[in-house]
């Protein structure tokens, strides 16, 4: 160990400043302590079937987590949350930047805490390594929630292409739903995949709009419109309450010309403004509605069997991916195939084929 004393004069500490009085530093050791054990991969599953968010905020930080040697332990704990897992609804809301999710998201789950339920809230947003945004704006646009006993809301997944956070995002229900969660709300921005993703793990597929100069349909994709079991127009409030009454005419006779869905669920519009708290119960009402329908006619179980058939597919998809592309004697003989295709030497085909040959040899 250097002596402490022996530091360089310039990075010597100034005496005449004591340390804020708010934090003790007994406390603050404490804190420094707890963070440095890392419980063992039994303590995190008893933990969060005990309803622990510190565990479940651990455990999703472990799957998360990028490190190979990290990998093991969480699986193990998702296979530890599973057979407690399933007993919820799973909501997805999009919609574009601006629209009112979170805004949204905080008068719903108020709500639904209010009557008892538990509400965990998760967000798909691969945009969010650029914006840094929707941290920051969650905490301060969910306050009521954030403090909420029954509330549990966690930021983005964030740093990889969607691919990975989708599936971290996916696993990260599980344990929600280990911990006693029971209504799951996942938040995607409406650009890029991400809908799509959303919608594979969902049972429910909320899209947020608002009324805009009379020409709703302009910009909208077909495949969200598809998607959607819920139009919900938001800030149908002071000047606005008679242009979302339009918007949602428009948008019901546009979802009366889509075929008809699977799972007999005529898609519903309804408007409301998160900020005033009004028609929010009434989308509760309208999940119920739609729950009561699709768990008679047995579409519900039937959609979620296939989105875990659908995520077994991807997940065989991308891991053979990774471990062709991190091979190293691939990664090795495809710069030079890369190289002879480049040059016309040999076909691309012909070039794929010999280096899946080498890789499946191996
Ligand atoms: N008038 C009115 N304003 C609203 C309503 N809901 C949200 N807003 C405002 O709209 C702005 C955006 O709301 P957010 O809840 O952050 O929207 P978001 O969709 O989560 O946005 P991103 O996270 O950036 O995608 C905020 O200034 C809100 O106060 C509403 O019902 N009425
Ligand atoms: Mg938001």
């Amino acid at each position: 160990m250097p002596d402490k004393n022996k530091r360089p004069a310039t990075l010597q500490e100034k005496a005449g400043i004591p340390p804020p009085d708010t934090v003790s530093a007994q406390s603050a050791q404490q804190v420094r302590n707890y963070r440095r054990i890392q419980p063992s991969a039994e303590a995190l599953i008893s933990g969060i079937i005990r309803g622990d968010k510190t565990a479940l905020s651990r455990a999703i930080t472990l799957i998360e987590s990028t490190n190979p040697d990290h990998f093991e332990k969480a699986t193990t704990v998702i296979n530890g949350c599973l057979p407690h897992a399933n007993r919820s609804v799973r909501i997805g809301i999009t919609g574009v930047p601006g629209v009112g999710k979170s805004t949204f998201i905080e008068a719903f789950g108020s709500q639904l805490t209010a009557i008892g339920r538990k509400v965990a809230v998760l967000a798909v947003d691969p945009s969010s390594t650029l914006s840094h945004g929707s941290i920051l704006g969650d905490k301060t646009r969910m306050e009521e929630l954030v403090k909420d006993e029954r509330a549990y809301i966690r930021p983005s997944a964030s740093g990889e292409a969607l691919g990975g956070v989708a599936r971290k995002t996916r696993e990260a229900i599980i344990l929600c739903e280990a911990a006693g969660f029971d209504i799951i709300v996942i938040e995607t921005v409406g650009v890029g995949q991400s809908e799509t993703a959303v919608h594979s793990m969902t049972d429910f597929f909320l899209l947020l709009k608002i009324s805009g100069a009379g020409d709703e349909l302009q910009g909208i994709k077909r495949g969200i419109m598809e998607m959607a079991d819920a139009i919900v127009i938001n800030k149908a409030d002071g000047d606005n309450i008679k242009r979302a009454q339009l918007a949602k005419t428009e948008f019901n006779r546009a979802l009366h010309l889509f075929p008809a869905k699977d799972s007999g669920w005529q898609p519903t519009v309804s408007t409301c403004s998160a900020v005033e708290k009004t028609g929010i119960g009434a989308v509760w009402e309208t999940i119920s509605e739609y729950l009561r329908l699709t768990k008679s006619n047995g579409f519900f179980e039937k959609r979620r069997a296939a989105q875990n058939q659908y995520w077994m597919m991807e997940t065989i998809e991308r891991q053979l991916k990774e471990r062709f592309f991190n091979n190293s004697d691939i990664s090795a003989s495809l710069d030079d195939m890369k190289r002879a295709v480049q040059q016309g030497e040999i076909s691309p085909f012909a070039a794929a084929r010999l280096l899946l040959e080498q890789y499946f040899k191996a």
